[in-house]
This record gives C-alpha cells, sequence and structure tokens, in this order.
C-alpha cells in the first residue's frame, strides 16, 4: 500500500529498476504480515565487466551467506495473535544460516551449510540478515574479513573479526582461507540484542561448517568436532557500535560523496510507545504497544496506495502532508522520566520534498517503552551516514563529529539504543518512499513515515504512469 496493492494468489506484477550507481548485495522480500520470513532472496549486482571490474583482488569465489530467523509455528497466525492482543510478536524459535539452524540443533545436525574453500584462496562472502527482528554477529573461528561493501556501496577496506549485520543490512567481505587445511571451522550467526530485557529476545546461535578441501586428509577428519570461537554477547553493544561506526566510503572517480549544502533539515524521534486498542483488537486491554516517529505512528492506507494518490493526485482519504519536522514535545528522549506519557495516535502523514533536495535528517531513539537499536531503512535512496553516538543529539557538539569527507552510504542503518544517527541524501528520486525499522514485529505497528517526492523540471525527472499490470486492489 505503499507503492502498490498486494499482488493477489494467482497474480503477477513485473518489477522494473534501475541498477546503475549500485554494485555489491542487495535482497529481496515481502512486506506483507511476517512472510518475510520465508519469501526473500538475494539480489547481486556484479560490475559491468565482471569481476575484474572490483576495487579490490578478484576473489576465488563469491558465496551468499543469509542469516535468518526460524519459527515452529506459522508466522502468519503469530503476527496475528501479536495484532489482536497488542503485543509484541513472539520472538523466533532458532536462528538460520542459509536455512538452516546448523548442528548444535539436533534437527539441523544431517543439514548444516558448509562453505567449501582451497587453502590461500580468497573468498567474497555476500552476507544479508534476513532475520525478521533479530541485528546479528557474524565470525568465522580462525579468520578474519575484510569489509569492502555494505548495502550494495563499496567501502574502505576494513579488517575485522566479526561482522554485524542489522535486518535489511547487508555486508561485502573477503575472507582468505589462511588456516590448517586439516581442521574445520564453524561460522556462527549469534543475535545481537540491545532491548533485553525489557523485550522478548531468544538466545541461540545458528552454525554453519567452513570446510578445506584437502587432498589424501584423512576420514576422520570429517568426524571431528569444528573449531568454535568466542560470540560477543547478546547485549555487546560496544562492539556493534565499533563495527557500525568504523565503515567509511570508498571515494571513487565519477561517484559523489554527500552534498554540503542541506535544503530540508528534520529531527526525528524513532521508538515504542502505546496506542488505544482499535474494536478488531479483540484480546487488548485499552492500549497496545506502538511505535511511532515524531510520535505518529503510521498506518497504512486502505482504499489506495500512497504512489497510486500522489499520482493521481486524490490525498483526501488517503495520506496528510503534514509529517512533523520536530517532535510534539521535547523531552529527555534517551531517559524519560518514568511518568512521561507514552501514548501515541494512528495516522498516515508523509513529508513532502522537492526534486533533488538534499534531505538531513537525525534520528534519535527514544526510550518510553524500552530503549532499543532500530534498523531505519530508506526505500529509493541511499543515505549518507554523518554520525552517530549515544544519549541525546547536540547539535553544536555533533556537528564537529560529523564525516563530511568520505561517510558510509547505506540504505539501513541501525540507530544506537538510546541514541542517535545523522543522514543526509538527496531526493533524485520521484515518488512515495517509506522510511521504517527492518524489524517486522516494527514495522505494522507504526515504526515508520512516507517521503513525497516530487517531480522534476523534465520528462526523465518526473515519475513515470503506472504499468498496465499494476495490481488493482
Ligand atoms: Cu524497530
Amino acid at each position: 500500500m505503499v507503492t502498490q496493492c498486494p499482488i493477489c494468489p494467482g497474480g503477477r506484477y513485473t518489477y522494473r529498476y534501475n541498477v546503475t550507481g549500485q554494485e555489491g548485495t542487495l535482497w529481496w522480500h515481502a512486506h506483507s504480515s511476517m512472510l518475510r520470513a520465508t519469501v526473500h532472496g538475494a539480489i547481486v549486482i556484479r560490475p559491468r565487466n565482471g569481476d575484474h571490474g572490483y576495487p579490490f583482488p578478484k576473489p576465488h569465489k563469491e558465496e551468499i551467506i543469509m542469516l535468518g530467523e526460524w519459527w515452529n509455528r506459522n508466522v502468519f497466525d503469530l503476527a496475528r495473535k501479536a495484532f489482536l492482543a497488542g503485543t509484541l510478536v513472539d520472538p523466533a524459535d532458532a536462528y538460520t544460516i542459509n536455512g538452516m539452524p546448523g548442528d548444535l540443533h539436533r534437527c539441523s545436525s544431517s543439514r548444516t551449510f558448509k562453505l567449501k574453500v582451497q587453502s590461500n584462496r580468497t573468498y567474497l562472502l555476500r552476507i544479508i540478515n534476513a532475520a525478521v527482528n533479530t541485528p546479528m554477529f557474524f565470525k568465522i573461528a580462525g579468520h578474519s574479513f575484510t569489509v569492502v561493501g555494505a548495502d550494495a556501496s563499496y567501502t574502505t577496506p576494513y579488517e575485522t573479526d566479526v561482522v554485524v549485520v542489522s535486518p535489511g543490512q547487508t555486508v561485502d567481505a573477503l575472507m582468505v582461507a589462511g588456516e590448517r587445511a586439516s581442521q574445520r571451522y564453524y561460522m556462527v550467526a549469534s543475535p545481537y540484542n540491545s532491548a533485553h530485557p525489557d523485550v522478548p529476545f531468544r538466545e541461540g546461535a545458528a552454525t554453519a561448517v567452513v570446510e578445506y578441501a584437502a587432498a589424501g586428509a584423512p576420514r576422520t577428519r570429517a568426524r571431528r568436532r569444528p573449531l568454535f570461537g568466542p560470540m560477543p554477547p547478546f547485549n555487546d553493544t560496544a562492539t556493534a557500535h565499533r563495527f557500525f561506526t568504523s565503515l567509511t566510503a570508498l571515494l571513487r572517480p565519477g561517484h559523489p560523496t554527500v552534498p554540503l549544502a542541506v535544503d530540508t533539515r528534520m529531527f526525528v524521534t524513532v521508538g515504542l510507545g502505546l496506542a488505544a486498542c482499535r474494536p478488531e483488537q479483540t484480546r487488548c486491554m485499552q492500549q497496545g504497544v506502538a511505535a511511532s516517529m515524531n510520535n505518529a505512528s503510521f498506518e497504512l492506507p486502505t482504499a489506495m496506495s500512497l504512489l497510486e494518490a500522489h499520482f493521481r493526485n486524490v490525498t483526501a482519504g488517503v495520506y496528510t502532508r503534514d509529517f512533523p519536522d520536530q517532535p510534539p514535545l521535547e523531552f529527555n528522549y534517551a531517559k524519560p522520566p518514568s511518568s512521561m506519557d507514552a501514548t501515541t495516535a494512528k495516522s498516515t502523514k508523509v513529508r513532502t520534498v522537492r526534486y533533488n533536495a538534499t534531505v538531513e535528517v537525525v534520528l534519535q531513539n527514544t526510550g518510553l517503552l524500552a530503549r532499543e537499536s532500530h534498523p531505519m531503512h530508506l526505500h529509493g535512496h541511499n543515505f549518507f551516514v554523518l554520525a552517530q553516538g549515544f544519549g541525546n543529539f547536540r547539535r553544536d557538539a555533533a556537528v564537529a563529529r560529523y564525516n563530511l569527507v568520505n561517510p558510509q552510504e547505506r540504505n539501513t542503518l541501525a540507530v544506537p539504543p538510546g541514541g542517535w544517527a545523522v543522514i543526509r541524501f538527496v531526493a533524485n528520486n520521484p515518488g512515495m518512499w517509506i522510511m521504517h525499522c527492518h524489524f517486522d514485529a516494527h514495522l505494522p505497528i507504526g515504526l515508520a513515515m512516507a517521503f513525497e517526492v516530487l517531480d522534476g523540471p523534465t520528462p526523465e525527472t518526473a515519475l513515470p504512469p503506472p504499468p498496465a499490470d499494476l495490481p488493482q486492489c
């Protein structure tokens, strides 16, 4: 209901999009209930001249590593149960690597993803966090990585033994198979939870196995337990923050970096709150958990998609253009007083921006119900991440820390828990673009807003008419 009505069962819709200016790993997924848990896949955008076009030495091989979550129950029923009661969706029962929880779980002992490598070769791992609600730490025992890309934008090579990916994010990392070939090594994805104990959470880890091809290796090798490296504790915000703030963009000729002049400045609070139960929420007691941006809890329209209403210029009953540039109330966002009212209300507000405007958004997490690192994802654009920090944003102190030289370019940013982040983007893609938390526990309860980007002056910079097979409501 943002760019189109849902594709009905048996229906079809052809997407076309232009990947110019992006190389690396993206992913596609359903945005319907919690069906994203299973309806998703990888998109790899390779350089025009193949793997010789990388801005790093050509890897021997590429591997997609998709991290996910597994529920024993039907995810549709879980989402429905949470909606009716006005509660958060139950945490996953297990985590997965390429669809399998790994041999620490008995059910998966004979079905575990194996990465087969040859000694001293370099592998390009395309790591995607396709989990529904959980940021992940990712490590391979005995090995380290050189991060070369994030969200399909190249980064300055960054050496690390741990990769951190929040839902919606991707990381491209090189790994040299430089360890003893007689040993096997666990690849581990374990949860990072910044909200515990206020929000329910599943401990555990998913594993896969890195196996060296070694001619004439003894058969017993296969039965020896793989090496397991220590993982960060689930609440290790310091490790997550170090990873998230250490990435910078790889400057390349012909690829512009962050614009210095800003047209539109916004300060937007993101977090959890409470909203009055609706009549259809039959098991909800007065107030249910809700989420909001600038205290507006986003609700999808039902009559028509946002984009269709925008194109036809019939906004009445679909959306309003009054998404605020500031929260309605200034308070101690990171540590609100316990008496603070956490009530929010449902609405469908968008922020209208003119074509090619440079927009700067300060995202500030609130601790009203629980502070938490929300992975904020913007559709239709990449943004530059200028600075991140903890506590309340203070412009004077923060501006001095802005990276205006080579800030990382992303489409999903994990705002530090009880902290803030500053992003900047050029609104050069006409249409309706949602910005939302990539936890599916938070998106349907309102942690979203939309940018309405107006047409530019030429046919090429204007929104094209809908295609013939646009799904009808
Ligand atoms: Cu969230």
